[in-house]
């Protein structure tokens, strides 16, 4: 059975949503393999290492033993080996909107936020296993990436989606990575209406109850 590497965490959890999202099961369609990233075991299991080089979660491991790594990737292959219901667009021009969204919000607030939780709250856990920032830089970086959440709040405007007046993997990347922020302490920006109300409207889809799921 296809395997999901996985663990706690935005990445991982944006595979299971996603995965929630097309119908699919686990237990029945893919089994979950869990390691504990707070302790580093991810970066520590030379079987891990074998499948993913760079030892980060998730790793989608294929019946043939062929191992995707990356999310967004590992959510556009499952996009086209299930394609119902879509989620990155039906026609070239509607997929490029969607990767566009996620691709902004991937480059201008993914990157600059994790890179202030690792120098910040992360330090502890991640100072050892990589170059991180220092304190004040991480917190100059975080504020940058709040300054982008400010500038998504405004694009959202009245609307609960990023790209086709529906439900996309734009939506989804912005709602876990708010999800994550949730979790270790972080508040969405002040004059961030839109992003509280998305975020409350995202809470209520099925998918959204695996954040309230240990691990
Ligand atoms: N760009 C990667 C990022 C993966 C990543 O950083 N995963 C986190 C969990 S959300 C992780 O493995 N953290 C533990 C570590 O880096 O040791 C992706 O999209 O999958």
């Amino acid at each position: 059975m296809t395997k999901l590497h996985s663990s706690l965490g935005p990445n991982p959890r944006l595979v299971r949503m996603f995965a929630v999202e097309k119908g699919l099961e686990e237990g029945k369609d893919f089994e979950r393999v869990h390691y504990d990233i707070i302790t580093g075991e991810n970066r520590q299991n030379a079987s891990y290492l074998e499948k993913n080089p760079l030892g980060t979660i998730p790793t989608l491991e294929l019946d043939d033993g062929t191992c995707l790594t990356e999310s967004w990737p590992i959510c556009e292959f499952i996009e086209e080996t299930h394609p119902e219901p879509n989620m990155f667009g039906e026609t070239p021009a509607e997929r490029a909107e969607v990767r566009k969204w996620a691709r902004l919000f991937d480059q201008e607030v993914v990157v600059p936020m994790t890179m202030g939780f690792r120098a910040g709250a992360g330090r502890p856990m991640f100072a050892p296993r990589m170059p991180v920032l220092s304190e004040e830089a991480g917190a100059e970086i975080a504020a940058m990436s709040d300054e982008k959440w400010r500038w998504f709040d405004q694009a959202l405007g009245g609307s609960n989606h990023f790209a086709l007046g529906r439900f996309t993997f734009a939506d989804l990347i912005v709602f876990c990575f708010a999800n994550f922020g949730f979790t270790v302490g972080w508040k969405l920006p002040e004059g961030t209406d839109n992003l509280a109300r998305f975020v409350d409207t995202h809470n209520q889809r099925p998918s959204a109850a695996i954040w309230q799921q240990g691990e």
